[in-house]
């Protein structure tokens, strides 16, 4: 019979953390265009962290810069020099950097989509840009995206038209225009370009590229109820057996992995204190900290339901509603967060507070 001395926590988290980060893996977006067609701005507006500003850049060839961000699960390769006299060098470059990385027999290091910028000012589509295309795809999937849209006029036809090669085209304005006068025209399209770039995304990916977005908090809710609902299940099914009401520690690690999980998918950067503090937000119920054997023993009489379970058994539906109240308020609780912070991650303080006020609203509605 387990009992709380003999649990592990911090093992317990470790191990969470370890599988949440694996499970996510790290997806490779390369993002080519002219000089000033808006790849930065674009980048800046799509990912976490202001990505093409604040991200480490290191010279993968002579064209072309990763751009990385800790606890970002994403690598950005921003091609440039697509302008200049001797494209067809560069386009050389990008192409042996792109066939090497797609042979590679580890998938960590492809190109898993890539993003060819062409400008709606310019209303042409250059012949270099149509090489860059046409041997990206040969590659990987790749989407147009024409940027500073402000009117179509026939152009998105015709940019389709001259590249049938890309999987798609898709006209976005990365932010707001202001015209003389005071007109002004809002973001667009961004929301969409994130979901045209999910189908596109390997499956393995998509959590990573989930994480990384800033711009479609559903996205993220979406695989988060998943990560609850297969917690809920693994729960019910170690109650099943029927455990005795002591042994209902038996859960917590599925707890603790389904937090790592859903904070992975949100695209928080987590490590083994984050965790502590937010579950010792929970059992405080004030966002304050907890040693590690406090929290397992405060979850454990904090869980609703426990003082009703009947001669001393938890039942799988008990176990299974606990987890599901559990990882449903953790989502309530960063939805509110990245909506009001405009998709960027909030602070651990933030998190533990706004999950232990969501937690006990939950309780006290059972
Ligand atoms: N109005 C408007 N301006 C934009 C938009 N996107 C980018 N810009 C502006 O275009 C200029 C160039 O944007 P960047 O994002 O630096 O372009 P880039 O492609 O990264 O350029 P390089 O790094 O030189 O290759 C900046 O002044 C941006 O503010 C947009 O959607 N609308
Ligand atoms: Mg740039």
């Amino acid at each position: 019979m387990a009992i709380v001395e003999d649990f592990n926590f911090a093992d317990v988290v470790k191990d969470a953390l370890r599988d949440a980060l694996k499970e996510r893996g790290h997806v490779n977006i390369l993002i080519a265009g002219r000089s000033g067609v808006g790849k930065s701005t674009l980048i800046n507006a799509i990912f976490q962290g202001n990505f093409a500003t604040t991200g480490q850049g290191r010279p993968v060839t002579k064209n072309t810069r990763e751009i990385k961000k800790e606890g970002v699960p994403l690598s950005i390769f921003d091609t440039r020099g697509l302008e200049m006299a001797d494209f067809s060098k560069t386009i050389g470059d990008v192409r042996s950097f792109v066939s090497e990385r797609s042979r590679n027999s580890d998938p960590k290091q492809h190109i898993h989509v890539a993003w060819v910028c062409i400008t709606e000012d310019l209303r042409r589509v250059e012949p270099a840009e149509e090489e860059l295309v046409n041997m990206l795809a040969e590659h990987v999937p790749v989407i147009v995206v024409i940027t500073k849209a402000k009117a179509d006029d026939g152009f998105r036809a015709k940019v389709q038209q001259i590249l049938p090669n890309a999987k798609n085209v898709i006209r976005v304005r990365a932010v707001k225009d202001i015209f003389d006068g005071g007109f002004t025209l809002p973001p667009m399209n961004l929301r969409e370009l994130v979901d045209l770039t999910m189908q596109v995304v390997p499956e393995g990916l998509k959590i990573a590229f989930t994480a990384a977005q800033k711009v479609d908090i559903n996205l993220k809710k979406t695989q988060s109820h998943a990560i609850v609902a297969s917690a809920a299940a693994t729960a019910a099914g170690i109650a099943a057996a029927p455990i005795p009401f002591s042994d209902a520690i038996a859960i917590v690690p599925i707890q603790v992995a389904m937090l790592a999980g859903i904070s992975a998918t949100f695209g928080l950067s987590i490590d083994q204190s984050f965790i502590t503090t937010i579950l010792g937000g929970i059992v405080t119920g004030s966002g304050g900290t907890l040693a590690g054997q406090a929290i397992v023993s405060g979850l454990i009489k904090f869980i609703p339901g426990i003082g009703s379970v009947v001669g001393g058994v938890l039942a799988a539906t008990t176990a299974a509603a606990i987890t599901t109240a559990f990882g449903e308020a953790y989502i309530a609780a960063l939805e509110m967060l990245f909506i009001k912070n405009s998709g960027e991650p909030p602070t651990y303080e933030e998190v533990a507070k706004a999950f232990s006020k969501k937690y006990s609203q939950l309780a006290a509605a059972k």
